[in-house]
């Protein structure tokens, strides 16, 4: 049994971070839980908040350890500042590193040049940060990086995990998969990808991208029916993924808002699957100077099939859910073929939790039972990919 690794989880105060700090601390593991607390600066930057709400960092990692009996050291800082990530890995000395800690919101990134650059320096520099406080404190440690699908973009081929092999004039490699991302957000992954790439071949680091599809649902195991413990739920334009707003809105009686003609697909995945797929790379490390790719997700959906199925179970319990369709303030492609493989983390053990009428009911539950604190302001898409800059213009930090 692999138990009693030391585990830096990175973005520890996030949607993503949180659940699997509590899930990894809960298998045995030493967990450290890093977070800058940056989110919570964005959030009021941008007037949003999370639809349930959020103790404080300490206070939440606090509650975690009286009620689980499990010590879980937190270090408050910003990747993007050298001495503090040298520090903490000095003096944590992880075996794995599991990074979460980036800005994630693709219509954050596109908000105007200011919020562009902002996203690209927090996370790749983030990230470069990461890899040399490696290099300096634990050249041996396993890095488990949080990519996205998005990297691939919606080719019209089958999308592998990671590799592709090519033929070309004759001669044959296997190359990095095309990239073809839709935000300064997305292409932010793909930069960093390149950089922990580089790094695998230069200083012999080992590290697992995993590119991550669209993350969904709220609870946990260990974060269901404990307020103190309670995971976040975005539902705002900016922070909201699109299953999740769907069941807010139907519980709210708001319109689903499905951009354009609904036929863009993407890879999904229950947050349950999210935790059990970071442990199952962090138990099955890359080989010294190894890069490796997995794809992070276990079904695919197109936007309209989501908003039909949650117009479904909305009216399973009497709820009267209607769709509109919105003109896309994205800039994608609305009808494409899609087949995504994502074998690799099945392969080691991953037991799918699949979207269900009844997965899709308790988020509305969830929705349902917070419903007091949505903002109707903050649902409608004001962020465009075409606007040189959109309405939204904070303060970044
Ligand atoms: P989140 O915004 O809820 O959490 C990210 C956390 O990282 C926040 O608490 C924030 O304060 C912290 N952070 C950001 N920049 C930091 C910095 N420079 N220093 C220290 N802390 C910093 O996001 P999430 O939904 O939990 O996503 C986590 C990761 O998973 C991201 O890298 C994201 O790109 C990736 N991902 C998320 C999804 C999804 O659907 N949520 C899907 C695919 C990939
Ligand atoms: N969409 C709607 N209506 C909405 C919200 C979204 O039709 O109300 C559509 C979007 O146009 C897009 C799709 O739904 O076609 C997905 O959008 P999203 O906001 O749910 O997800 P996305 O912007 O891709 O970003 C999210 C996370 C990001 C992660 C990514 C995984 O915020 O951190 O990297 O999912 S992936 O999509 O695989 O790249």
């Amino acid at each position: 049994m692999w138990i009693g690794v030391k585990i830096l989880v990175m973005g520890a105060d996030g949607f993503c971070g949180w659940a699997t700090a509590l899930y990894l601390s809960k298998q045995g593991h030493e967990v450290g839980a890093l977070d800058g607390l940056l989110r919570r600066q964005w959030d009021k930057d941008l007037g949003i908040s999370s639809l349930t709400p959020l103790p404080p960092f300490e206070a939440r990692v606090a509650a975690w350890e009286r009620k689980s009996g499990k010590k879980m050291p937190t270090f408050v800082g910003d990747l993007t500042n050298y001495e503090f990530v040298s520090d903490v890995f000095a003096s944590f000395r992880p075996d794995a590193i599991v990074h979460f800690a980036e800005q994630r919101s693709a219509p954050y990134s596109m908000i105007d040049r200011e919020h562009a650059v902002f996203t690209q320096v927090n996370n790749v520099v983030g990230t470069l940060n990461v890899l040399y406080a490696m290099k300096e404190h634990v050249p041996d440690a396993h890095l488990v990086k949080l990519g996205t699908m998005g990297e691939y973009g919606t080719p019209n081929i089958d999308i592998e995990e990671g590799w592709i092999r090519i033929e070309h004039n004759g001669r044959s490699d296997v190359l990095p998969y095309p990239k073809q991302p839709g935000s300064f957000y997305h292409l932010s992954k793909v930069h960093d990808s390149h950089n922990i790439m580089f790094t695998c071949r230069a200083w012999g680091i080992r590290a697992t991208d995993l590119n991550q599809g669209v993350v969904y649902g709220v609870e946990t195991a260990e974060t269901a029916h404990d307020p103190e413990l309670t995971n976040r739920f975005d539902y705002d334009e900016i922070y909201g993924t699109v299953l999740n707003r769907f069941c807010l809105e139907a519980a709210i009686g708001h319109p689903l808002t499905v951009y354009g003609d609904g036929g863009q697909t993407r890879g999904m995945l229950n947050i349950e699957d999210t935790v059990r797929c970071i442990e199952l790379a962090c138990e099955n490390p890359a080989q010294p100077g190894e890069f490796r790719v997995f794809n992070q997700f276990t079904e695919s959906f197109s936007v309209a099939d989501l908003a039909e199925r949650v117009v479904a179970a909305a009216r399973d319990m009497g709820i009267d859910a209607r769709i509109e369709r919105l003109p896309n303030p994205r800039v994608e492609k609305e009808q494409h073929y899609y087949n995504a493989k994502h074998s690799a983390l099945e392969d080691l053990g991953l037991k799918p939790h699949l979207l269900t009428q009844d997965v899709i009911k308790r988020i509305i539950e969830i929705a349902a039972q917070y419903k007091d604190r949505a903002d109707l302001g903050v649902i409608r898409p004001t962020v465009s990919w075409r606007a040189t800059a959109s309405r939204r213009t904070a303060p970044v930090k």
